[in-house]
């Protein structure tokens, strides 16, 4: 038997971090003990400007009131309901209430707990329906180099970020992807969605040559590249995508785990995109970040397709025990009363254009080598360091941070994605912070 009576209830050894270097962080942690509105507080008592919106969740700012109180209430009211052949109200409020938000023919909402389940729910749900149409040849499914969709097996196989993939072996099978879209010749300091690129959507139809369509089950992007470090869609890049899916019966997923909710300056990418998806997944944002909660939203035709077979069979073969749990759904309602009240999806398009002439000012700094942004999000892109890739940007991470702001660090890219909430001061503030520190740092 393990001696298990020695163990200190307070080391740091025990919690295995995610996403994390583990070795080095515990021998320098950096303790958050709360949040509020645009700030966290640390360990030491010191206000950190939260410049990523947690990881891109607290649309609206931490810790706010309304969501808290209708988390508090529903935990008072009813913990947990079993989702398996039982219904509690707020779930099905939840879906009604999403579905006037979503674009184009979006109409029906799946529950998950987070953007990877959502993610392998949107592949699953395509699979199925192609098989209920008689299509079950159509298993395929094609992604995105330097895309992202959570860490689940099939959202690691369609994904695109090689790190991620390298530890894992082999995964889902029959996957392919399309190239980025990340190209500095062209596109360096673009403002908003770069003009070059629509093209490289053209490999879709090379990738359907090479398959054949009836293999093909669907094809899977970011509206924006969030997790890589910001990557814009070109103009025409998603018509195309959508253009050539339309014809070859593929369906087009929109993972909008980051762009929904307002981050874009519209509800969701595919709104300030002008593209309409055949599935979306959200997630983050859906609560304002406070309980995990995603959704998947799907067309009409995808559910009908479904809704076939004897009247007592269970149409979908999946769910999660915490499928719409009531403290998610109360958060998520009163999250997106939140966003309504105060109008916070205008708000960030209202502010975009000061945040793109705020960031594009570091243009000059030193080893910037590009500067992307669109809504309340920014990408800049420091020149890695020979023969140290990522360096230069956890340096210039742990620099800021101790000036009191945190971003997410991806590679030597630093990801900016504010609160919704942001006032121009507070812009001023991140330019004025990682300007000082980029400039500093060899
Ligand atoms: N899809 C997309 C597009 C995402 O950005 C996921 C799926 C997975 O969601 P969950 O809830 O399973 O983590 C994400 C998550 C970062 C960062 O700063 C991005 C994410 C998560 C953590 C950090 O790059 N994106
Ligand atoms: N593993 C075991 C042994 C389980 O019993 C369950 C659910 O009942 C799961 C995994 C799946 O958990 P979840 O529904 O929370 O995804």
């Amino acid at each position: 038997m393990p001696d298990t009576a020695h163990r200190n209830t307070n080391d740091l050894q025990s919690y295995w971090m995610p996403f994390t270097a583990n070795r080095q962080f515990k021998a320098a942690p950096r303790m958050l003990v709360g949040a509020k509105g645009m700030y966290y507080t640390t360990d030491e008592g010191q206000q950190i400007l939260d410049g990523c919106s947690g990881m891109w969740c607290v649309n609206a700012g931490h810790g706010r009131n309304p969501i808290t109180e209708a988390i508090r209430a529903q935990a008072g009211q009813m913990d947990y309901a079993t989702a398996f052949q039982m219904g509690h109200p707020l779930a099905f409020e939840l879906a009604s209430r999403l579905t006037t938000m979503l674009p184009g023919h979006l109409d029906h909402v799946f529950f998950a707990n987070s953007g990877s389940e959502a993610v392998d729910t949107a592949l699953k749900i395509a699979l199925a329906y192609h098989r209920a149409r008689g299509d079950g040849t159509r298993t395929r499914f094609i992604g995105r180099e330097r895309g992202y969709h959570g860490v689940g097996f099939g959202g690691t196989a369609v994904g695109g970020i090689v790190t991620n993939r390298k530890q894992f072996g082999n995964m889902l099978g029959g996957v392919d992807h399309l190239p980025h879209t990340h190209n500095l010749e062209k596109n360096a300091f673009s403002r908003g969605q770069p003009e070059w690129g629509a093209e490289l959507a053209d490999d879709l139809e090379k990738l359907v040559t090479l398959h054949d369509a009836s293999t093909i089950a669907a094809v899977i992007v970011e509206p924006m590249a969030g997790s890589t470090g910001v990557l814009v869609p070109p103009v025409g890049y998603l018509d195309r995508l959508r253009e050539i899916c339309t014809r070859h019966g593929i369906l087009l997923i929109f993972d909008e785990v980051i762009t929904g909710f307002g981050r874009t300056g519209a509800s969701f990418g595919a709104e300030q995109f002008g593209v309409q998806p055949d599935l979306m997944t959200m997630a983050k944002g859906l609560t304002n970040g406070a309980v995990p909660k995603s959704a998947i939203g799907t067309t009409g035709t995808i559910y009908n397709a479904l809704m076939d077979g004897p009247h007592g069979m269970i149409e979908l073969f999946h769910g999660y025990t915490y499928s719409a749990h009531p403290l998610a759904c109360a958060a998520a309602l009163a999250a997106l009363e939140l966003y309504e009240d105060e109008q916070l999806f205008n708000r960030c398009a209202n502010l975009a254009p000061y945040w793109e002439a705020a960031v594009h000012s570091l243009k000059d700094s030193k080893n910037v080598i590009d500067i992307r942004n669109i809504g309340l999000v920014a990408g800049i892109e420091l020149e890695p360091r020979d023969g140290a890739p990522t360096a230069r940007g956890y340096e210039c991470f742990t620099r800021c941070f101790e000036g009191g702001l945190l971003f997410r660090q991806t590679g030597d890219t630093v990801a900016l994605a504010p609160p919704l909430i942001i006032e121009k001061s507070e812009i001023d503030r991140i330019v004025e912070t990682l300007g000082n520190v980029i400039n500093d740092l060899d």
